[in-house]
C-alpha cells in the first residue's frame, strides 16, 4: 500500500500536485480542505462551524478533521493507497493517522515537504482568489494568519517525519511538470526501500 502525505504552507502547490499523483500512482485524494469546502456548500453544521474559523486563516479543531479522516479510510477499505493534502496540519494529527493506518496494517511511506517562499506563496494565493471566489484567498491579512498557523503549528511535522525517516523536501518552486517529476521520483524511491 502507498500512503503518501504531500505537505507544505497553504499555496506551496499541494492540491495542484495531488490531482497528478493521484493518477499516476492510482491512489485516493483525501484534501481535507476540499472535504470542508463540501461540507460548507452543503450547509451542514459542521461546515458552519469550519468556516468561521477558515474566513480567519485558523486551524478548525483536529477532532473535525481526524473525524472526517477516519470516516474516509473505513469507506474505502480496498484502497491501493491514500494521499493526504493538508492533512496532518498538527503533530496530534499525525499521530492520529498514524494510529488509524496502524488499525488497517498500513503505514505512511513517505512525506513530501513542497518548499516555496512565502513571497510566491502570497502571489499564487491572491491569483487563485481572483478566480476561486475562495474568501480565504482574496485577503493579505487572512494569508498571513494562514502562513502563521503553519509556522507554528504544523512546520514541527517536519520534524515528526524527519524521526521516522519519511521527510523528502522538494522545491516547489518551478513549472507544475518539473515538480511533478520531481514528486515522482522521491515516491519511486520510497516506495523501492
Ligand atoms: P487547503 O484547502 O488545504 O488549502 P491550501 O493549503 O491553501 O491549498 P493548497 O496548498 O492545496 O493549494 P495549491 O498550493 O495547490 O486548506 C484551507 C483551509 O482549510 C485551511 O486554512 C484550514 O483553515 C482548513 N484546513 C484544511 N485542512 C485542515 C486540517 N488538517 N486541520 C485543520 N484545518 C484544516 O494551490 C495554490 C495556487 O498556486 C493555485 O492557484 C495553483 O494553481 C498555484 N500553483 C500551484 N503550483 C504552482 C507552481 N508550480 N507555479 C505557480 N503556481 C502554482
Amino acid at each position: 500500500m502507498l500512503n503518501l502525505v504531500l505537505f507544505g504552507p497553504p499555496g506551496a502547490g499541494k492540491g495542484t500536485q495531488s490531482e497528478r499523483l493521484v493518477n499516476q500512482f492510482n491512489l485516493i485524494h483525501l484534501s481535507t480542505g476540499d472535504l470542508l469546502r463540501s461540507e460548507i456548500a452543503a450547509g451542514t453544521e459542521l461546515g458552519l462551524e469550519a468556516k468561521q474559523l477558515m474566513d480567519k486563516g485558523l486551524l478548525v479543531p483536529d477532532s473535525v478533521v481526524i473525524g472526517m479522516i477516519r470516516s474516509k479510510l473505513k469507506a474505502n477499505p480496498t484502497a491501493g493507497g491514500f494521499i493526504f493534502d493538508g492533512f496532518p496540519r498538527t503533530i496530534p494529527q499525525a499521530e492520529a493517522l498514524d494510529k488509524l493506518l496502524e488499525e488497517a496494517s498500513a503505514s505512511i511511506t513517505a512525506m513530501l515537504a513542497l518548499e516555496v517562499s512565502e513571497g510566491e506563496l502570497l502571489t499564487r494565493l491572491l491569483e487563485r482568489g481572483k478566480k476561486s471566489g475562495r474568501s480565504d484567498d482574496q485577503d493579505v491579512s487572512i494569508i498571513s494568519n494562514r502562513i502563521k498557523e503553519y509556522n507554528a503549528k504544523t512546520a514541527p511535522l517536519a520534524g515528526y517525519y524527519s524521526g521516522q525517516a519519511k521527510f523528502k523536501a522538494i522545491h516547489g518552486i518551478g513549472s507544475i511538470d518539473a515538480i511533478f517529476e520531481q514528486l515522482c521520483e522521491a515516491i519511486n524511491e520510497s516506495a523501492a526501500r
